[in-house]
């Protein structure tokens, strides 16, 4: 059995401030949640603070994003060791905001899934098709390019270890959620597509939902038999909301 996992993904949010309280909130009701894996993703600037005011408990820690290369003359990047070193456990790659964006594509997304297996750290890489992706009925074909490039790149033996979180962008911050059954069924066409390459792996890994992720709507997306917890943006800012979609994927 997955144990399930949920990350708040806090985007670019947070304060010296509203870090201490909103972690101080969470620590207690955390420690007493049963069979599930909570994570928080800060800003990178804030990752040291989070890490301190997490020692001990049962809170892991990711960073938003990871530099595809090691450390050295790459200005403003930062590199998976130095994560690792700052007490990351895992690293979001290929969040939508990063693809459409800052124009990251397949490829680029696949060498920052590499360095940050090579140092240790889980990737949680984000998959998800666009709304007129959606409409025109090529969301499969968009989620399969989208995971191939990894696998082209590291096999599917590397994603063994990873997380895949199923962001539709259509459903991203939008307040519009995609049904249970249209999440369930596109985790169930990225699990059999591993599957056919390696059905150890395709059972092992977590396949998290991502857009819009509240309190309300969490239960009933995390019964569903291929979804493995959530990656959760907005909801993840305030204590009662995350702690009540940790509550619902245990
Ligand atoms: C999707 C999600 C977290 P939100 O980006 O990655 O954000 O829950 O605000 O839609």
């Amino acid at each position: 059995m997955r144990k399930p996992l949920v990350a708040g993904n806090w985007k670019s949010n947070g304060s010296y401030a509203a870090n201490q309280t909103l972690i101080t909130d969470l620590m207690g009701p955390v420690g007493e949640l049963g069979r599930v894996d909570v994570a928080i993703c800060p800003p990178f600037v804030y990752l040291d603070q989070v890490a301190k005011l997490c020692h001990g408990g049962s809170i892991a820690l990711g960073a938003q994003d990871v530099s595809d290369q090691d450390r050295g003359a790459y200005t403003g990047e930062v590199a998976a060791d130095m994560l690792r070193e700052m007490g990351c456990t895992y690293v979001i790659v290929g969040h939508s905001e990063r693809r459409t964006l800052y124009g990251e594509d397949d490829t680029f997304t696949a060498r920052k899934f590499a360095a940050a297996r090579q140092h240790g750290l889980i990737p949680i890489l984000c998959v998800g098709e666009q709304f007129w992706e959606r409409e025109e009925g090529i969301t499969e074909s968009v989620v399969a390019r989208q995971l191939d490039a990894v696998l082209a790149l590291e096999g599917i033996e590397a994603l063994a270890e990873a997380v895949i979180a199923y962001e539709p962008v259509w459903a991203i911050g939008t307040g519009k959620t995609a049904t249970p059954q249209q999440a369930q069924a596109v985790h169930a066409f990225i699990r059999t597509r591993l599957e056919h390459q390696n059905p150890a792996v395709a059972q092992k890994i977590r396949i998290v939902y991502g857009g819009s992720v509240k309190a309300d709507n969490a239960a009933e997306l995390f019964t569903q038999p291929d979804i493995d917890g959530g990656l959760i943006g907005g909801a993840s800012l305030k204590a009662s909301d995350f702690l009540a979609i940790c509550k619902a994927a245990e």
